[in-house]
């Protein structure tokens, strides 16, 4: 097997360490850094995540609890190994629950994976390369994740099985490893379960459903005694949940939370939860209403250990959404923010898409204390990067960041991983540079003003300008001669009213809400006069003119390091922004035509389509 990237850890080789907890293993770290280091003395105690470096006559001192000191090592580490002044003083993660969910089947494959196949699952088994795995795992420790969930919330069997004796010993296996790290466990359930071990129900009012996931999770908790706790895809895309029984959310996992409460486990909900067979006939149905409607009500009806995990975007991790009016929704509920790194609608891993811009448009309209805790969905496989892309793996490296911070900090994470994946200065600066633009490039080329979901149905890569709105998934643009987009101000389906003031305003008129937003907002002609005096569909043409432009640009950006850079990584990279050019003339070209074969109005440039 190929060894793969050491990513953004350059300063440490693969190893599987002797120690056996976090403290020894920030120690063990140090031993073997391939750097040249000033004396570094550890002093590690108790069970916190919090560090402080702090400088000494020779050195440095690393102390805090025992998870502390091993992100606190990480720290020093980075900022020596970059020769950069070195941060001192004290730092405490800001989100304690800082998770990773893998979208893993036990096959094998991955849903919405772009990195290869699972790093834990193989023909329906627990498999897994143990050296690789304690690399994971120092991944994830440099970064601050620290609870991880491994297979897919979509739980096909004999994913389901996970929490029996078929699968506890090896799993307990790679708790183990990964409790080193700091790390913990989380597993996927499927809440129809009960269904197929003896009950004719799954109906979280039943004594015997509850007693039944006590006995399971006293079980789990005998192997893995400090699992994080259950993670639960209900009543969503046609799983099972509380609503197949007639019970309410808060009844379902108040039933589960109360299995996990003797053992300090969270129950982690998902509110994804929507009309996936909406009918194209049916304008009442508006999809990202859903998620408040289905929860908002129930604010303090969940148990304390329950936590809500809400999707950024109400629709689903488009490239730009307005944030799930949810998250400021419910004050006596915790609630967890869900991205998604998995590049499933902004490019598969192929395109480059640096998310940290994008986290920081969603920070500067929902201010970090609205939510408690913070998840993405992983985009790492068994590539031989990690992430399918070399550069896709700094989104796992910034995610961490804006978990221990709370702030998405784009330029620095940028600037940061780019200097540790590139030890060539002027790389790593010309990295940094196309890692905070490819956002808004792909944006440009893929996603006007918040329209979305003109991808190909299913693939969710490539452009399909009605797929949706044909598809028995249907999720609908109404796009005809004279307007496109659905109207949600209080006109329309009036979801801006679920947002708080001054934001519920600012959204429902077409005068004021963001441009960016404009089509997520509103149904707009396309002769609609933008504040720049161009109207709609110019803007429409413009933009995805200037995608395709900057596309090439980031490609000659990248061939410009020629020479600088290791040679397998340039190449990767050349060949993945080959498809990526194309990619974005195949949407500029498509939609362009789309909506000029809609309007009849050219394209004031007269730029030509189909090149
Ligand atoms: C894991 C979208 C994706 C699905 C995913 C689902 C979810 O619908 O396309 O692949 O399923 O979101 O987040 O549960």
């Amino acid at each position: 097997m190929e060894q793969k990237i050491r990513g953004f850890i350059p300063y440490l080789p693969f190893f599987i360490p002797e120690a056996k907890n976090s403290a020894e293993l920030a120690g063990e770290i140090l031993d073997r850094a391939e750097m040249a280091l000033p004396e570094v003395k550890v002093l590690a105690g108790g069970a916190g995540e919090g560090y402080s470096i702090r400088s000494t006559a020779g050195g440095y001192t690393v102390s805090g609890g025992d998870t502390g000191v091993l992100y606190g090592v990480h720290a020093l580490l980075r900022s020596l190994y970059v020769k950069e002044p070195v941060r001192e003083g004290e730092a405490v993660p800001y989100y304690p629950l800082r998770m990773l969910n893998h979208w893993d089947n036990m096959d094998g494959s991955v849903e919405r994976g772009y990195a290869g196949l699972s790093l834990f699952f193989r023909n329906d088994r627990i498999t897994w390369n143990e050296t690789d795995m304690h690399r994971y795992g120092m991944m994830l420790s440099s970064t601050g994740i620290n609870a991880v969930c491994l297979n897919n919330v979509n739980v096909h069997f004999p994913a389901d099985r996970l929490i029996t004796e078929d699968f506890l010993p090896e799993l307990k296996k790679i708790a183990d490893i990964l409790r080193i790290y700091g790390v913990k466990l989380i597993i996927s359930i499927d809440f129809s379960m009960p269904t197929r071990n003896g009950l004719d129900t799954a109906d979280p009012l039943d004594e015997r459903v509850a007693r039944w996931w006590e006995k399971q999770t006293a079980l789990v908790y005998s192997y893995i005694p400090d699992l994080a706790g259950y993670l639960v895809k209900a009543d969503s895309e046609h799983r099972a949940g509380p609503y197949t029984y007639g019970r309410n959310h808060a009844e379902g996992a108040n039933m589960l939370a109360k299995a996990l409460k003797p053992f300090g486990g969270k129950l982690i909900w998902r509110c994804f939860v929507y009309d996936c067979g909406q009918d194209w006939r049916n304008h009442e149905i508006d999809r990202p209403k859903a998620a408040y409607d289905n929860y908002a009500w129930l604010d303090g009806q969940f148990d304390d250990n329950v936590i809500l995990q809400i999707k950024n975007g109400p629709y689903d991790f488009q490239v730009r959404e307005g944030v799930s009016p949810l998250l400021f929704a419910m004050p006596s509920t915790q609630k967890a923010l869900e991205v998604q790194l998995a590049q499933e609608y902004t490019g598969h891993q192929i395109d480059l898409f640096f998310m940290a811009p994008q986290w920081q448009d969603i920070y500067d309209v929902m201010p970090k204390d609205k939510v408690q805790a913070i998840c993405a969905v992983a985009n790492v496989g068994d590539s031989v990067n990690w992430a399918g892309h070399d550069l896709a793996l700094l989104n796992l490296y910034a995610f961490g960041s804006l978990a221990m911070t709370g702030e998405p900090r784009a330029e620095e994470t940028a600037a940061a991983g780019a200097k540790l994946m590139f030890e060539d200065r002027e790389a790593a600066e010309t990295v940094k540079d196309m890692l905070l633009r490819s956002c808004r490039v792909y944006e440009d080329y893929a996603s006007p003003f918040g329209l979305g979901w003109m991808v190909t149905p299913g693939l969710h890569y490539g452009v399909s300008c009605e797929g949706y709105e044909y598809d028995v998934w249907g999720t609908y643009h109404r796009a005809n001669f004279e307007a496109v987009g659905i109207e949600r101000g209080p006109g329309g389906t009036d979801m801006t009213s679920q947002y708080p003031e001054p934001l519920r305003s600012l959204y429902a008129d077409i005068d004021t809400c963001p441009e960016e937003l404009l089509l997520f907002f509103h149904r707009v002609r396309y002769d609609h006069v933008m504040k720049d005096g161009r109207t709609l569909l110019q803007r429409i043409y413009d933009n995805h003119f200037r995608g395709y432009e900057g596309a090439k640009e980031l490609q000659a950006r990248w061939l410009s390091l020629e020479g600088r850079i290791a040679e397998d990584v340039f190449l990767r990279i050349r060949d993945k922004f080959e498809l990526q050019v194309a990619n974005a003339r195949r949407w500029c070209d498509t939609v362009n035509t789309y909506f000029y074969r809609h309007t009849g109005i050219p394209d004031e440039q007269g730029r030509k389509i189909w090149d």
